[in-house]
């Protein structure tokens, strides 16, 4: 019968008599921009991958996956590549589909140019704005966001220093200054702090509104915040802790937005069931705050994930829809913007998670711990090891309590 019906409503939209369906269309429905994926050059060589991602019925936002990252653009001082990063903006114009653009300022994916090039802080600075000048002024138009800085924080809410070379060389100024220089190159662009272990309250999300408030006081815009939502099965628990949550972002006057959503589950042993509670606790809760604006899943096919061995996206690694995707649909109500369900939130432990810094020498998580040239700390947090990325850079990273991996950079 439900194949029946959703036959039959297929048929009717192709034809244009009904509006089709899709987890956008849903979103917009009930109020917000867009439902949006994160996608990669990788993802568009994909075909099959890269229809689903087409579908602006279910995606009305893009996110590059690494393109527009300063490595990406900036290889070497003042020499600007575009490529890959202009093609994934030019599939999403084709499609009516808009950019959220990631990321201008990380500690992470820096060239070695940079990190290597023993700059004072006042030429890091100008290469702070050199970059965003360019980068910002070459999309002007384009993106309506953009993650101006991205993670600055350490887990206990201070200022990262250790393995950023902004922070470290420039100090926490290095963040109004950029976010000035992103507001002379595009007015109209949201500005937004994006940072992971902010989901829920806690001594970093604590620091994200310090930070923002910091922002403010020094003159510079801030829009928006990012909430990355890296996330994990059945630690999710109930809507209401992140309406609340959201809430006490959306009172410092910024919007909010759910910017890397996945939702881990491991790939030998998968709990889709809860897995789709989970998503539709997060539809749910973004649908209940007026500030929360969007969600963007970092991903979309577990064929296509940043973290190993796991099944964290909606559709699987052979493309087909998981039960992630009618869950979404319902927690975001019917198309005509009536009240469906509120899709089942289930209780569940609440568990804060997060490391501390400590003292000394220790690399909170996703921190830098090694690579060519780097000479910080190696010592990674208690419950993340240090993991290979590439020659230029290893991450300390989370050793996943359910089954001892890690997730992968
Ligand atoms: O998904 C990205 C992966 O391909 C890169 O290797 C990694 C490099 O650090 O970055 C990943 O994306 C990250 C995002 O840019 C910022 N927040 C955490 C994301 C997942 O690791």
């Amino acid at each position: 019968m439900a194949v029946l019906k959703s036959l039959l409503l297929a048929s009717l939209a192709s034809a244009g008599l009904v509006a089709a369906d899709g987890l956008n269309t849903r979103a917009k429905a009930a109020g917000k921009k867009y439902f949006g994926t994160e996608i990669s050059i990788s993802v568009m060589n994909d075909g099959n991958a890269n229809n689903i991602a087409k579908n602006s019925q279910d995606f009305g936002q893009y996110t590059c996956e690494n393109e527009m990252k300063f490595d990406a653009l900036e290889p070497a001082r003042n020499s600007f590549n575009y490529g890959n990063a202009d093609k994934i903006v030019a599939q999403a114009q084709a499609n009516g589909q808009i950019m959220r653009c990631h990321a201008l300022i990380w500690h992470s994916q820096v060239p070695a140019w940079v990190t290597n090039g023993r700059f004072n802080k006042a030429d890091l600075s100008s290469i702070l704005k050199n970059h965003i000048a360019n980068v910002v002024g070459h999309y002007k138009g384009k993106c309506y966001a953009w993650d101006v800085v991205n993670e600055a924080l350490n887990e206990d809410g201070s200022y990262r220093t250790s393995g950023s070379v902004w922070g470290s060389t420039i100090g926490s100024e290095f963040i109004p200054m950029a976010f000035a220089a992103a507001a002379a190159a595009d007015p109209a662009a949201k500005l937004y702090y994006n940072d992971y272990n902010c989901d829920r309250p806690g001594a970093k999300a604590t620091g994200a509104q310090n930070l923002i408030k910091m922002v403010k006081a020094a003159g510079a815009p801030i829009h928006g915040f990012g909430m990355q939502g890296h996330m994990t099965t059945g630690q999710v628990g109930s809507a209401s802790q992140y309406v609340s949550h959201m809430q006490s972002f959306a009172n410092l006057g910024v919007e909010v937005a759910y910017t890397e959503l996945d939702i881990a589950t491991p790939s030998s042993n998968p709990n889709f069931q809860q897995q789709a509670t989970d998503y539709a606790t997060i539809v749910s809760a973004c649908k209940q705050v007026a500030a929360c604006i969007g969600i963007t899943t970092w991903g979309f096919t577990d064929k296509h994930t940043w973290i190993s061995n796991s099944a964290p996206l909606i559709w699987d690694a052979n493309l087909q829809k998981k039960a992630a995707y009618n869950a979404i649909l319902n927690a975001w109500g019917s198309t005509s913007g009536g009240g469906d369900n509120g899709g089942g939130n289930t209780g569940g432990g609440d568990n804060g998670g997060g490391n501390t810094g400590g003292g000394g020498c220790t690399v909170a998580m996703y921190g830098q711990c090694g690579g060519n040239g780097y000479s910080g700390c190696k010592t990674c947090a208690s419950g993340s090891t240090c993991k290979f990325s590439n020659d230029w850079y290893s991450q300390c990273l989370q050793v996943d309590s359910y089954q001892g991996g890690q997730h992968r950079y």
